[in-house]
């Protein structure tokens, strides 16, 4: 236990910090403003605000909790240490939400604090998902506990308590093993929340939360199923109303859903419900962004309700345009003769689609990830596409098996953010396919298809205004900061100092010289693609004829689609699936005489965004007008 510095009355500091990673150079990824609060950080927060209420150590001892998101604040181990010793020595330091790209920076944290006596305790993704498919704890966890870092796998909601008093007395326990059981979240006393001083720190009025955790489906590239189950928990309608009321209160009303897939919330329908009646009757005007599968559209009124819920935008799990590439990572789900349907039922209502795009299944080549992308872009009417590099994420069951079959993959965490190459592809080489990822980012986003996308939004009622600053976003992270969207900020902060461990310490001359050098391209590169943007964006509003805007993606789903499109023709697999889906339809009686992969609904539908009703669109254009959500990603 830490030494007493001062005499004073103890109090208990809880310190939690979410961190960051790394770097190709080995500094710490931060920013002036980050992207979004931390579900993981709001989760944790709460739960211990919630012991500090209920005086959990005893009126004697006192808890102060603080929490910081290394994303935008810098953490300074040897003030935190001062801060518990002046509080009477006792504390705990958790790190908290450790992602595997993360694990190496929060051990770095780790390292001082232990020197200086602290007691640490890391939970998150990657400690969960080691826990919950490997037999053997990995070699980077054991070298953590070997400093006398504990560990905690699983969920806090039922063991936090335990955690606080176990380190009030200086005998945290090595490993806290909670994967066994999943906790009800459903009506906890304390669910997520971060006061507004810190969502300041992040762009946009947003913060987030979980409305659910668990997802039914089997993606063998997926760690929730393994770690947070398959089976749907949910929080009741009051308890999310809660949370919506909270932050409304601090002035919050921009949230992100993080449920993996909020269309397989079993208590979807009645948490849009709950939100329907405070955005209609109670006059709360909260928006929302959510995450769904690409069979959404099938579940009655789930995208009706979306729309009055305040969805405004939403992400989707489309992975792949190829079959086989679907059926070899489980994602049976995921059927592309339902991909052009579910995008123009979004359309339908105006919501803003963004799809994550993984590259580097098995079938996949550079050529072949070229052509998908350009069918992509022709018959997909869709807003954003965000790349990934198919990544065996610890805690997924692709990781399990390579590690079972002791396939070669790369030992440091710190790449595993799913935007480096880290194992074997059996078509490419690690260049190719760190290049075709690279490139990605480029043939989705040309001129011609900014153009191509805004002329889609504009017909289909999207608020451009509001589509502009997230399609900036997304098509621009990769080609400025060399940093996936989901982890970009607002200006990039590089402490000389903060270098990862092992790495010399640079000259102040490379270093600021770099740094200010970097900092001059990047604001030209920002300023000039902008303006870009804005050009496009204004040259499509000016056309009096861009309501009207048709083609071949907007085109309602009809039979012949199967014929002509390369979506469904461009391959065996592609085209067997049009097959199967047929027999199907036939069996069931479903769509069309078994003929067509479109449901009837859909076909004779005269408002596919192409104009037809343009007077709700402006209707909509309006109301999207008057509060314009600033975050890229809400
Ligand atoms: C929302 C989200 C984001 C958000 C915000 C981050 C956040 N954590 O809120 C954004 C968009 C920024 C994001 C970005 C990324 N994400 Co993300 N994200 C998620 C998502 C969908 C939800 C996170 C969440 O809120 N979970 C619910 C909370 C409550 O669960 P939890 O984090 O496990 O925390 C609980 C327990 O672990 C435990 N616990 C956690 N910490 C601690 C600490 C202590 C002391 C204790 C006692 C307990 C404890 O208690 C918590 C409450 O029950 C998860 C998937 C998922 N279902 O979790 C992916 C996930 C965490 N993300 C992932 C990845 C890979 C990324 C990116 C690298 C992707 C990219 N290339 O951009 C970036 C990384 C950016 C960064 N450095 O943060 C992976 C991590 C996998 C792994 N093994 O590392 C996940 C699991 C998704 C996946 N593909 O598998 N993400
Ligand atoms: S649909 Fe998404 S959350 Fe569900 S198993 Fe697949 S990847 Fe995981």
């Amino acid at each position: 236990m830490l030494k007493q510095t001062r005499a004073t009355k103890a109090r208990f500091q809880l310190i939690l910090i979410k961190p960051s990673h790394y770097d190709n150079d080995g500094y710490v990824v931060q920013w002036i403003r980050s992207t979004m609060p931390s579900n993981s950080l709001a989760a944790v927060y709460s739960l211990a605000k919630g012991a500090a209420e209920r005086e959990l150590l005893g009126p004697d001892l006192p808890i102060d909790v603080m929490a910081m998101d290394e994303t935008n604040t810098r953490v300074k181990t040897k003030e935190i240490a001062r801060r518990i010793a002046e509080n009477g020595g006792v504390g705990l330091v958790g790190i908290v939400g450790v992602q595997s790209n993360e694990f190496p920076r929060a051990v770095d944290i780790a390292r001082p604090l232990r020197e200086a006596g602290v007691q640490v305790l890391i939970g998150g993704f990657h400690v969960s998902g080691c826990l919950a498919m490997l037999k053997e704890l990995p070699g980077d966890i054991k070298e953590a506990q070997s400093l006398g870092v504990s560990i905690y796998a699983g969920e806090a909601e039922e063991g936090l308590d335990e955690v606080i008093l176990d380190a009030a007395r200086g005998e945290l326990r090595p490993l806290y093993d909670h994967m066994k059981h999943l906790p009800d979240i459903g009506n906890i006393a304390s669910p997520p929340f971060l006061p507004n001083d810190f969502i300041e720190r992040t762009i946009g009025n947003v913060t987030s939360f979980d409305a659910g955790r668990g997802c039914p489906f089997q993606c063998s590239f997926c760690t929730i199923i393994n770690v947070q189950g398959r089976k749907s928990r949910y929080r009741t309608p009051d308890s999310v109303e809660q949370i919506l009321r909270m932050n409304y209160e601090q002035g919050i009303n921009r949230f992100f859903i993080t449920d993996d897939n909020y269309a397989r919330n079993k208590d979807w329908e009645a948490i849009f419900d709950r939100i329907i009646k405070l955005r209609e009757e109670d006059g709360m005007d909260v928006r929302f962004c959510i995450q769904v599968d690409t069979l959404c559209h099938k579940i009655p009124g789930f995208i009706d309700k979306s729309k009055r819920a305040g969805v405004t935008r939403v992400f989707i799990g489309l992975e792949n345009i190829n079959p086989a590439n679907l059926i070899a990572a489980k994602k049976r789900q995921n059927k592309i003769t339902e991909y052009r349907k579910m995008l123009l039922e979004w359309k339908r209502v105006g919501i803003i689609t963004y799809a994550g795009y993984i590259l580097g299944f098995e079938n996949d080549t550079p050529e072949s990830i070229r052509h998908d992308l350009e069918i992509i872009k022709k018959e997909l009417p869709l807003d954003m596409l965000e790349f990934f590099i198919l990544t065996p994420l610890p805690g997924s069951e692709d990781h399990k098996v390579l590690h079972e079959k002791g396939v070669w993959m790369d030992p440091d965490m710190n790449k595993y953010d799913v935007e480096h190459v880290v194992t074997g592809h059996p078509k490419m080489t690690e260049a190719e396919w760190t290049e075709a990822y690279r490139t990605a980012w480029g043939i989705y986003y040309t001129d011609e298809h900014f153009e191509t996308i805004i002329r889609r939004a504009y017909a289909s009622g999207i608020n451009l205004r509001s589509l502009m600053p997230v399609l900036f976003w997304f098509s621009s992270a990769v080609p400025v900061e060399g940093v996936h969207p989901l982890q970009w900020g607002i200006f990039r902060i590089k402490y000389r100092h903060d270098r990862r461990a092992g790495l010399p310490l640079e000259s102040p001359f490379v270093f600021y010289g770099r740094y200010a050098a970097d900092i001059a391209r990047k604001v030209v590169l920002v300023a000039k693609r902008w303006r870009h943007l804005k050009r496009i964006v204004r040259k499509v509003e000016a056309d009096p004829h861009a309501k009207l805007y048709k083609d071949e993606a907007l085109t309602p789903v009809v039979d012949e689609d199967a014929e002509h499109m390369e979506l469904y023709t461009q391959n065996e697999a592609a085209r067997t699936a049009v097959e199967r889906e047929r027999r199907v339809a036939a069996k069931t009686g479903n769509g069309n005489g078994g003929k067509a992969p479109a449901p009837a609904g859909l076909r004779t539908n005269g408002h596919q965004g192409n104009g037809h009703d343009a007077g709700l669109h402006d209707t909509e254009h309006h109301i999207n007008e008057q509060n314009e959500p600033a975050s890229p990603l809400v």
